[in-house]
C-alpha cells in the first residue's frame, strides 16, 4: 500500500488541520492503521520532521470517512488524535474544528452528492455517537471554499460552514455533569467537570496565580503550573468515569477568567499538555454551558449573553458558539459557524 502512497486530503478545519482518508484506503485493523498513521504524521518526534504533521497537536490530526452506517446520517467520521512526541493514536475524543472539514471532504470524495447551492451533510461522529449537521456551499455542484467569513485564529476569510448539534451532553462521560455536581474541589481548587460534547475541567486562572491574559508560550514555560494542572487532570479523569487518563487527550483543562474584549468569558485551554492557540469547538460549548451553572467557577466570571451567542475568548481572539437554552436552563442544542479549506489533494508517502 505505502509504496505507491495513500490517497489523502490535507484540510484545514476551523483552527486545526487534518489528514483526511477514506477508510477503504487504510488498513481495517486499528493497530495496523494507527502504526501507519504515526508514520504518515512523522510521530513520535517533537518536530515530526519525517512526516506531514505540523509538530503541534492541532496540526497532527486525522479524519477517516466512510459511507454512513446509520440511516440518520450521510457519512461516518472517525477522528484520531496522533500524538506528536509519543507513539500514541487516540480515538478517545472528537474534534469540532476538524468536523468543519468533513462535509467538504465527503463531497470531494463522492461520499455525499452536492445538492444545489447548499448541501446539508449529516455527519455521524463515530467517537461520540452523535450526528452533527453541516451546511456546505456547493454552487454548480462543487464545494466553494471562498467567502466572507472570518474566524479568529485563521488569517483571511472563507465560506461559512455552520455546524449544528443536538444531544451532545455526556458525549464521552455519559452525562453532562459526570460527578452530579457543578462544582468539585480537587487539590483544594474549585472546578467544574463537564461534558457537553467534550470532557472539560474548568478552573479559575487566578487559582494558579495567572491573570488569564498570558500567552500560550508564557503558560507553557510555567512548569509548576503545568504539574499542578496535570495532577488535577488525572484525578478529574477518574471522577469523570474516563479511567486512567495519563495517556489520553481528555479531559481538556480550561482556565477561565473574566472576559477582556466584550465576550462571555476568557479561556486558556490545555489540550491537555500543550496550550491551545484558540479553543476547541466542543470545549467552547462545554465552557459556555458551565457559564449557566451558578455553582461553577465559570458562572461567577461570565457575562452571559441574552441571545445564546457566547463569544468564548482565547489567545487568538474569540470563538462564537450558540446554545439553544430551554426555559429550565437545559441546553437543547448547540452550534458554531466555522470555515474549512482544502489545502492539498494527493498521495501521502509514510515513513517505511
Ligand atoms: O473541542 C483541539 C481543536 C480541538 C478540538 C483539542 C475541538 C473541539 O481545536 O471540538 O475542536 O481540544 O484537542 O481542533
Amino acid at each position: 500500500m505505502s509504496d505507491d502512497g495513500i490517497p489523502c486530503l490535507w484540510m484545514r478545519g476551523g483552527t486545526s488541520k487534518a489528514a483526511v482518508f477514506l477508510a477503504s484506503d487504510l488498513p481495517a485493523d486499528p493497530i495496523a492503521r494507527d502504526r501507519l498513521l504515526l508514520r504518515v504524521m512523522g510521530s513520535p518526534d517533537p518536530r515530526q520532521i519525517d512526516g506531514i504533521g505540523g509538530a503541534n497537536p492541532l496540526t497532527s490530526k486525522v479524519a477517516i470517512l466512510w459511507p454512513s452506517s446509520r440511516p440518520d446520517a450521510d457519512v461516518d467520521y472517525l477522528f484520531l488524535q496522533v500524538f506528536v512526541d509519543q507513539a500514541l493514536v487516540s480515538d478517545k475524543q472528537g474534534c469540532g474544528n476538524i468536523l468543519a472539514a468533513v462535509g467538504p471532504a465527503a463531497i470531494e470524495r463522492g461520499l455525499v452528492a452536492a445538492a444545489g447551492d447548499m448541501t446539508p451533510v449529516r455527519i455521524h461522529m463515530v467517537n461520540t455517537g452523535e450526528v452533527a449537521r453541516a451546511e456546505v456551499q456547493t454552487p454548480g455542484g462543487r464545494v466553494r471554499y471562498t467567502g466572507d467569513t472570518a474566524i479568529d485564529g485563521v488569517p483571511g476569510t472563507a465560506a461559512p460552514i455552520p455546524l449544528l448539534f443536538q444531544n451532545i451532553a455526556g458525549s464521552m462521560c455519559g452525562s453532562l455533569l459526570p460527578t452530579g455536581r457543578a462544582r468539585d474541589v480537587i487539590d483544594g481548587v474549585d472546578c467544574t467537570l463537564i461534558d457537553n460534547g467534550m470532557p472539560v475541567v474548568i478552573l479559575r486562572a487566578t487559582d494558579f496565580g495567572l491573570t488569564g491574559r498570558e500567552t500560550c508560550d508564557q503558560i507553557e514555560a510555567m512548569d509548576q503550573v503545568k504539574v499542578r494542572i496535570e495532577c488535577i487532570r488525572l484525578q478529574a479523569g477518574a471522577l469523570m468515569g474516563l479511567g486512567d487518563v495519563s495517556e489520553a487527550s481528555v479531559p481538556k483543562m480550561t482556565l477561565v477568567s473574566a472576559p477582556l474584549h466584550g465576550g462571555a468569558i476568557n479561556t486558556r485551554s490545555f489540550i491537555p499538555k500543550r496550550v491551545h492557540a484558540s479553543v476547541g469547538v466542543f470545549a467552547a460549548i462545554s465552557v459556555a454551558t458551565a457559564c449557566l451553572m451558578p455553582e461553577s467557577p465559570a458562572a461567577e466570571l461570565a457575562v452571559v449573553p441574552g441571545d445564546g451567542r457566547f463569544a468564548i475568548e482565547h489567545p487568538s481572539g474569540a470563538t462564537e458558539v450558540f446554545l439553544d437554552i430551554g426555559t429550565d436552563l437545559t441546553v437543547r442544542g448547540a452550534g458554531s459557524n466555522r470555515t474549512a479549506r482544502k489545502l492539498m489533494d494527493g498521495r501521502v508517502f509514510p515513513r517505511p
